[in-house]
């Protein structure tokens, strides 16, 4: 059975680039792999999709015809995709790649708060073992407080499709090493990112309770990549398949952050 590899994160935080990045990756170490493109907005792709959703279903048209804004369109337009998911799921089963690479739309609405995201994955993945990557912007997690709603939000969608989960840094190439340093700083030690916050971000905790808060939302692994330079992908790929050999059962075992 395939492995499926799921990449989530906030509008431009560098999914597609890393789902083509990873494809090269996964294909120049002899393994087979192939890209769901989930994302039926975008108009060009930086990898060539093995299955798309825009062959399902058209924004464009969406919104023409029920009057409905980009957001809207795109949330109806996953509604309608729910529809049509056994054409799609036998599109997925007809392949047989080692591992999937599932590349989603940015809007996060659609896997944090809303049922159609999870509805949609757990349909084409199955029965298969699956791993989310849940990526945050390394250019706004430089700054503490974007960092910790980025955590909360990772949270949020482990919630709601609670998959194994990996927090992964992108564009460490952008990143000023000290600055780097002091984001990987943060997932050693959790009270030094409850200290460079600023207090007015938990006006409704103490710090006793902030930095327990911070102990939960950082116990997902993470990894720091750049799908620029391909620094980063051999631990991604490590910890990505320690994830899937282990299944769901991973979080009973204890876990190490690979930083
Ligand atoms: N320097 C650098 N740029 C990156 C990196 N990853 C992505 N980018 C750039 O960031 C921009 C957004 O990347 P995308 O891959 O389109 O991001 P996305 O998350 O798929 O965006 P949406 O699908 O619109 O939510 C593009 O200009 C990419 O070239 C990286 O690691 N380093
Ligand atoms: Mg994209």
């Amino acid at each position: 059975m395939p492995y499926f590899i799921i990449i989530l994160g906030t509008a431009g935080s560098g999914k597609s680039t890393l789902a083509g990045s990873l494809l090269n990756y996964l294909e120049s170490h002899n393994l087979d792999a192939a890209v769901i493109n989930l994302d039926p907005a975008v108009e060009k792709l930086p990898y060539d999709p093995d299955i798309d959703v825009r062959d399902y279903i058209d924004v464009g048209e969406l919104m023409v015809k029920q009057g409905l804004g980009p957001n809207g369109a795109l949330v109806a337009s996953m509604d309608l995709l729910a529809l049509k998911i056994s054409d799609l799921k036998e599109e997925v089963e007809s392949l047989r790649p080692n591992y999937f690479i599932i590349d989603t739309p940015g809007q996060m609405e659609l896997f944090a708060f809303r049922e159609t995201g999870p509805i949609l994955l757990n349909a084409i993945t199955g029965d298969s073992r699956r791993v989310s990557l849940f990526l945050v912007d390394g250019l706004q997690a430089v700054n503490p407080n974007n960092l910790l709603s980025s955590l909360f939000l990772s949270a949020s969608v482990h919630a709601r499709l609670t998959f194994p989960q990996v927090n992964v840094i992108t564009k460490i190439d952008l990143i000023p090493e000290e600055e780097l340093n002091k984001i990987l700083g943060y997932f050693e030690d959790p009270y030094a990112l409850a200290d460079a916050l600023t207090s007015s971000s938990y006006l409704i905790w103490s710090r006793d309770e902030v930095e327990l808060l911070l102990e939960k939302l950082m116990m997902f692994d993470v990894v720091k990549v750049s799908n620029t330079t391909g620094e980063g992908f051999d631990d991604l790929y490590a910890i990505a398949q320690r994830v899937l050999a282990g299944g769901e059962d991973y979080y009973t075992e204890e876990s190490n952050p690979v930083l």
